[in-house]
């Protein structure tokens, strides 16, 4: 590990000097209490309202006693990650859909406009209520026609996390989703200072497509409230504060959510609250699909720590099927990668073009084997600095000199090399020379090279104080907890008030504090 470690500070040319600057936490002391009460209760009990990153709340009127929610399922241009814009189904401008929070006892109408092109109905998942309201097509309503309302009427008498989505299984998969709080009578206890909900979803986006394919099943995007690392918005706590987490999990997968410095107890499901004497500790909480996991933890542990998706695939952004040799041995063909991109996400080809084609043979989709085609080399990833210059040079040395005002030797090459590519900040690349000769050349710096620092396109007053250059870590189901120290967070926070955003989901916090 500490090889690993050390090897990718070098290949990304990060000094050891750079991890001691701006650090926002003091070294632990002895005094440092992680061994805390972990129920301890910071003050008067009352329900915290749940804040869901990147999303926020729909509002809501009253009619009477009657809470009024609109909902408007529509479609939605959704920024996932930096310079990734994607073309998704969801509700009031967002998908996921805006969190609904409504309390134990509420009289709740739901009033559904559909802007869709097609007919869809709301299920709301895990309701104890009329079947007329269930959301069942065809079965317990009609589905609501493009252009049509249908008006959902609840009496709430649960508690706990609850979801809503459309019951039409694919647009489920473009989007159509978000939770549902319902706020106890008798306030859970211990108190909880800050309450999260994060929707989990994955897409798949074949290359150079905004649309998700939602018939495939090789997700390339995976995201926590409809964003992807490092594009997430972190979780911003004040050391000493108790928190909850609500993990949603709509999707496709199951997702072992990690945290990291601190061990939870499981306290709540989909079902409701799980009574103190069978919470269960972990730090690590599988999330299976159409379930949710709440977990709570005193944030005793002061600094930036990741909490994420434990599957490797689902830390990474846009991947697609390698294609071709897996090394870049010289003079050798190397392992197959599988079949071509198309192919390997789940294009079939073939003649006559189509899934019986005859020369389609069996594939499992990412494909592996003797039968794969190798098609070319993979090229993402930096070359060693000789290679890169080498090739380039040999790239400029077929233009005609003097073309378009191109002349450059070596030195000027690693200048080009280290430039700002409009915040996407390319550090001089320092891999080892010998890095072609090696099997399985590259793996993380493939993913994490020096290209990935977005530092800048994704600044916000939530990532400050942040070490420079994290966002090259930071992909797919990926955001921190941020422990604050008092002083730190306080710095924190008003910035965010500073930036007086509308709808920031973070309001109920900047107007408590
Ligand atoms: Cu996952």
């Amino acid at each position: 590990m500490a090889n690993r470690r050390s090897f990718l500070q070098s290949a990304l040319g990060l000094g050891a000097g750079l991890f001691a600057t701006d650090n926002l936490y003091a070294a632990p002391s002895a005094a440092q209490k992680l061994k805390a009460d972990r129920r301890v209760n910071n003050g008067p009990v009352f329900n915290t309202p749940v804040i869901t990153t990147d999303i926020g709340d729909l509002p809501y009127t009253m009619d009477g006693d009657i809470k009024v929610f609109h909902l408007t399922a529509q479609v939605v241009k959704r920024q996932i990650a930096p310079d990734k814009t994607i073309d998704v189904w969801g509700f009031n401008g967002t998908a996921p859909g805006p969190t609904i929070q409504v309390n134990e006892g509420d009289h709740v109408r739901v009033i559904l406009d559909n802007q869709l092109p097609e007919p869809t109905s709301i299920h709301w998942h895990g309701f104890e209520d009329h079947i007329g309201y269930d959301g069942q097509p065809g079965i317990s309503q009609e589905p609501v026609k493009p252009g049509g309302r249908f008006v959902y009427e609840f009496h709430i008498h649960q508690n706990g996390t609850y979801f809503y989505h459309s019951h039409m299984a694919m647009q489920e998969m473009a989007g159509m989703l978000g939770t549902f709080i319902m706020h106890p009578k008798e306030p859970y206890r211990p108190h909880c200072d800050k309450d999260f909900a994060i929707n989990i979803q994955e897409y798949a986006v074949l290359p150079n497509n905004t649309v998700p394919n939602t018939m495939n099943m090789e997700f390339n995007w995976l995201v926590l409230n409809g964003k992807a690392g490092p594009a997430l918005t972190p979780l911003i706590i004040r050391q000493g504060e108790r928190v909850r987490i609500r993990f949603v999990n709509l999707g496709m997968d199951h997702h072992p959510m990690h945290i990291h410095g601190h061990t939870f107890q499981v306290t709540g499901t989909e079902g409701g609250r799980i009574p103190e004497t069978a919470w269960w500790p972990g730090n690590t909480v599988l999330v299976g699909v159409a379930q949710s996991r709440n977990i709570e933890f005193v944030a005793n542990n002061p600094g930036d720590w990741m909490v994420h998706c434990h599957l490797p695939h689902h830390m990474m952004n846009q991947m697609s099927s390698n294609v071709g040799k897996m090394s870049r041995m010289p003079g050798s063909s190397g392992m197959p990668a599988g079949v071509d991109m198309n192919t390997g996400m789940g294009m079939l080809q073939g003649t006559p073009g189509a899934p019986l084609g005859e020369d389609y043979g069996t594939s499992l989709g990412r494909g592996m084997g003797f039968g794969s085609v190798a098609d070319m080399n993979t090229t993402n990833g930096p070359l060693s600095e000789p290679k890169n210059i080498a090739s380039m040079q040999g790239m400029m040395g077929e233009m005609k000199p003097g073309k378009n005002g191109i002349e450059m030797g070596p030195e000027q090459m690693r200048n080009m090399m280290a430039m700002d590519m409009g915040g996407m900040k390319q550090e001089n690349s320092d891999i080892a020379p010998n890095a072609n000769e090696v099997p399985n050349f590259p793996q993380d710096v493939y993913m994490e090279g020096p290209m990935m620092n977005m530092d800048k396109m994704v600044d916000k007053p939530e990532n400050y104080g942040l070490r420079p250059g994290w966002s090259q870590f930071m992909q797919g189901m990926m955001t921190f907890i941020r422990v604050l120290p008092p002083d730190k967070y306080d710095k924190v926070i008003a910035r965010m008030k500073q930036a007086n955003r509308p709808n920031d989901p973070y309001a109920s916090v900047l107007s408590r504090s």
